[in-house]
């Protein structure tokens, strides 16, 4: 027996199938990034969870279908009433394209995420309601109109939301969980409140914090947990213990809730990785309490060894507390040292590190990137991601090198950090591509993953298989001859798998 007006609504509907909205929901891809890729089994690294979050958000008699089209065939002819898509800027091309179809047949198309958000009025010329900024605050809104046939081109939430509050669990049912290698992404927290000149996050949250009650965290992985039971039983000797990935930019930046997250993990029995900077390996309770819960991988972003960088980059932190002194002061060798000692520090805890670095910024001489490009190997890293400078819409860099005139493409579809889109200062652009293969070729070299390997050997099996599949994808990416031609635009889908 029904008890409540919406679960009578739920039973009626399921009556009367053709009564309910059905909403797709659509993650574009672009496959020309290192990280964009499929693997050789067809398989998505990461779980995004834009749109999980909006599917969750939806009100629940709406029929809510979804198309990852990294590997899953998109059906422009599947009936649907209205479609969401969620667009990072070197998918922008391919979402357009998406949405362009659908309202040829007069469906209407939602477009959210970081690229709609920074340029709106473009996004706006191929849909007909754009999504600025989080969905949490502004969703309800807009089906409504949409059922009243009353919707805005634009909207977008007055404040930040409350990440207890207004966050739901997200609708995870929606994907096909065998389709992505790392299906456990959860978020504790949005934001940070640095403010490095190329990255979106900041522009994107007002670079303001937020956390999520580790109760809810912990709460999330607990169903995560119990989802994954069957997985887990059948991985027993390889993987004992579940891993879960945090997507947030920087989870320790408020070292307080950062502690008391860890501690809620303890019990957890987890493995997890994310995202930080050099502060957790500066703090040595911090550190050991990471360890304790789980902690096995951190992505740390030096993004550059030469001194005059990490000062344009207002980064001279980075070094402190090893002996270097103030990247004011330290030299290229000087700092080498302090990142052998960071990653040390993460190593004695049992930590494996990935080292982000970023190519092309104006101190960078051909010179300068070769030796940062070896220099990396030397720095004890497990993993390293290369990232050419890119201006990205609403950042500061963006605005910088807009402003000087130095941008030479706004065809989004290269702006995945993997292409130079714009003029360097003291490189050419080909120069700059060819380094930036170089980069991956140099610390991918065989020898060198197997030696990482070797040398810590309780994790040799994740860091040989990450180092393996990078050096896989960068053939596969047809290394140094990839500056792409305006002929071999567009998107390729990979092997399709069918859609939920
Ligand atoms: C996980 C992650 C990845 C994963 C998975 C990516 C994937 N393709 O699925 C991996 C590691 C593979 C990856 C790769 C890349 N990433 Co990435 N990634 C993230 C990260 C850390 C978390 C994403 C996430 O789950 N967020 C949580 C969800 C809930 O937040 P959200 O996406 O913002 O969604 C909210 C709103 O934006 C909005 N919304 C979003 N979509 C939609 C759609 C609709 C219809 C509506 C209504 C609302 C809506 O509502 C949501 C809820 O509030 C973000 C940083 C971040 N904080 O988001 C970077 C980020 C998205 N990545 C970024 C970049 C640049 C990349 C790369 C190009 C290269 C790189 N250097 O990392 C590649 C591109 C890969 C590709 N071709 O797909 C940038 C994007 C900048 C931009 N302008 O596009 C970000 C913001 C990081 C940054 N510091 O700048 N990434
Ligand atoms: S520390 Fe990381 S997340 Fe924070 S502004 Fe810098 S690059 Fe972005």
């Amino acid at each position: 027996m029904p008890h409540t007006l919406a679960s009578a609504l739920d039973d009626n509907l399921e009556l009367l199938p053709e009564a309910r909205v059905r909403l797709l929901l659509v993650q574009p891809g672009s496959e020309w990034t290192m990280l964009g890729q499929t693997s050789s089994k067809g398989k998505a690294g990461t779980v995004r969870l834009s749109l999980p979050i909006v599917a969750a958000l939806t009100p629940k008699d709406i029929e809510v279908a979804f198309v990852d089209c990294r590997m899953q065939e998109l059906d422009y002819e599947k009936h649907v009433d209205l479609v969401g898509i969620t667009v990072l800027t070197c998918e922008a091309p391919f979402a357009y394209e998406i949405a362009t179809r659908f309202r040829e047949r007069k469906v209407p198309v939602v477009l959210g995420g970081y690229h709609p958000t920074f340029r709106p009025q473009e996004a706006g010329r191929y849909a007909d309601a754009v999504v600025i900024g989080e969905a949490e605050l502004v969703w309800a809104e807009l089906i409504d109109d949409f059922r009243h046939g009353t919707l805005k081109k634009f909207y977008s939430a007055d404040r930040l939301c409350d990440m207890d509050r207004d966050v739901p669990m997200p609708k995870r049912d929606i994907l096909n969980a065998e389709l992505y290698h790392t299906f456990n992404t959860i978020q504790a927290t949005r934001g940070c409140s640095l403010a490095c000149n190329f990255c979106s996050v900041g522009a994107f949250f007002n670079h303001k914090f937020r956390t999520r009650s580790p109760d809810l965290v912990v709460a999330e992985i607990r169903e995560l947990l119990s989802r994954g039971k069957l997985r887990r039983r059948r991985n027993r000797i390889l993987a004992p213990r579940e891993r879960v990935v945090f997507v947030d930019d920087n989870l320790i930046f408020d070292t307080k809730y950062a502690l008391n997250l860890f501690e809620e993990l303890v019990p957890l029995k987890i493995r997890w990785s994310c995202q930080a900077t050099v502060k957790l390996a500066e703090d040595e309770h911090l550190l050991a309490l990471a360890a304790q819960s789980g902690c096995e991988w951190v992505s740390v972003g030096f993004e550059s060894i030469n001194p005059e960088n990490l000062k344009w980059l207002s980064k001279n932190w980075l070094p402190i507390g090893h002996g270097a002194g103030s990247t004011q002061k330290a030299g290229f060798e000087d700092i080498i040292e302090a990142y052998r000692n960071i990653v040390s520090n993460f190593h004695r805890h049992g930590i494996n590190v990935l080292g982000n670095f970023m190519l092309g910024f104006d101190s960078d001489t051909p010179e300068m990137v070769e030796r940062t490009i070896k220099a990396t190997t030397r720095t004890n890293l497990d993993a390293a991601l290369f990232h050419v400078v890119t201006p990205f819409p609403g950042t500061q860099l963006g605005e910088i090198l807009d402003r000087q005139r130095r941008i030479m493409s706004r065809d989004w579809s290269l702006y995945d950090s993997g292409q130079v889109v714009f003029a360097p200062a003291q490189l050419s652009p080909n120069e700059l591509q060819e380094l930036y293969w170089k980069g991956y070729e140099e610390f991918y070299k065989v020898h060198r993953i197997l030696l990482r390997g070797l040398r810590r050997p309780y994790s040799a099996t994740s860091t040989v298989a990450i180092g393996m599949s990078t050096r896989r994808k960068m053939k596969r990416l047809n290394g140094k001859n990839s500056l792409r031609k305006e002929s071999q635009k567009g998107f390729h889908p990979h092997s399709k798998k069918g859609a939920n």
